[in-house]
C-alpha cells in the first residue's frame, strides 16, 4: 500500500487538512514518520514555485500523487457551476493551469469544491450542464500531457452536486473522456454510499485516487469504518494508485498522523 497524506502548501480554512503552514518542515514530518507521498492542496499555481516544491519533496524522497484543488473554491468561490459565466471560465482556467505541475509529478488533479454548489434559482440540471461542459474542456486540455482529474462525490452537507458512485458513473458517461475518473474518500461514502464495499467495486478502473478518514474524519482507526473490508475490496479492483489520508489535526496533526500511519500498516503489512 502506497500511503500519502494531504499537505497544504499555505495556510488554509480547509478543516481537514492536518497540515497547513511551513512547508519544507511539515515535508520533513511527514517522511519521518513513513509516509511514501504527499498530496499537495495548491490553491492557484501560480502562487508556488514548482522547482523550489519539486526540491523539497526530492531531498525528503517523496512521491506527488495528487494535487487538491478545493481552496480556490473556499477561498475564492471558483466553482464550474456558477451561473456567472466569469467565474466558470476562471474556475475552468485555474483547473487547466494546474497541468503542468501535475505533469511534471506525475498527480491526478482532484476536482472537489470546485464543482460548485446550485446557486439559488438555478436548477440542478443546469448546474450539471456547465459542469460537464468544464469536465470536457478539461480532460481534453490534460490529455496530450498524460495528465488525469478525478472528481471526489462528496456528502449531501457539502454539496448538490455528485454525491454517489453512481452519480459519478453518469457524469463519467456523459464526458466520455479516458482521463476523467473518481476520488472515493471514505469519510463521503460513509455518510452517502448504500454499501462502501458495492460502491467501490463498481468503480473499479475509474477510481484514480483514494482518500481515507474514518467515519468522524479523524485518523483512520479512530471510528467504526472497517478498513480492512474497505481496503481489500479497493485492491481487489486491481488498484495500483495511492491511499491517502485526509482527516482532521486531531488530537493533533502529528499524533493523527503517527496513528493513522501505524494502523494502516497493521492491516496491511505492504503499508
Ligand atoms: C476534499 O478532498 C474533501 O473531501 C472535501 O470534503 C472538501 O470539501
Ligand atoms: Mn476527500
Amino acid at each position: 500500500m502506497k500511503l500519502s497524506i494531504v499537505l497544504s502548501t499555505h495556510a488554509a480554512k480547509f478543516e481537514a487538512v492536518a497540515f497547513k503552514g511551513d512547508f519544507e518542515a511539515n515535508v520533513a514530518k511527514i517522511a519521518g514518520y513513513g509516509y511514501h507521498g504527499v498530496e499537495l492542496a495548491i490553491r492557484d499555481p501560480k502562487l508556488v514555485n514548482p522547482a523550489d516544491l519539486k526540491a523539497v519533496v526530492r531531498q525528503y524522497n517523496l512521491a506527488v500523487p495528487a494535487i487538491g484543488t478545493g481552496q480556490a473554491w473556499g477561498e475564492e468561490r471558483l466553482s464550474f457551476s456558477s451561473d456567472n459565466p466569469a467565474v466558470r471560465r476562471a474556475a475552468i482556467e485555474r483547473i487547466k493551469s494546474h497541468i503542468p505541475l501535475a505533469a511534471e509529478f506525475g498527480a491526478v488533479v482532484i476536482l472537489g469544491l470546485i464543482r460548485g454548489i446550485s446557486p439559488a434559482g438555478q436548477s440542478h440540471a443546469q448546474s450539471m450542464e456547465y459542469l460537464v461542459a468544464a469536465l470536457r474542456e478539461c480532460s481534453a486540455a490534460a490529455a496530450p500531457h498524460g495528465v488525469k482529474y478525478a472528481l471526489e462525490p462528496l456528502n449531501r452537507y457539502e454539496t448538490d452536486l455528485i454525491h454517489t458512485v453512481a452519480d459519478g458513473l453518469a457524469l463519467i458517461e456523459r464526458v466520455g473522456a479516458d482521463n476523467f475518473g473518481l476520488l472515493l474518500d471514505t469519510f463521503h461514502m460513509n455518510i452517502e454510499e448504500p454499501t462502501i464495499e458495492a460502491s467501490i467495486r463498481a468503480c473499479g478502473e475509474r477510481i484514480f485516487h483514494f482518500h481515507v478518514a474514518d467515519s468522524n474524519r479523524w485518523y483512520p482507526g479512530a471510528g467504526h469504518i472497517d478498513f480492512a473490508r474497505v481496503l481489500d475490496t479497493l485492491f481487489a479492483t486491481g488498484y495500483q494508485g495511492w491511499v491517502s489520508g485526509e482527516f482532521m489535526p486531531v488530537p493533533d496533526a502529528d499524533t493523527g498522523a503517527q496513528r493513522a500511519i501505524a494502523y494502516l500498516r497493521g492491516l496491511d503489512k505492504r503499508a
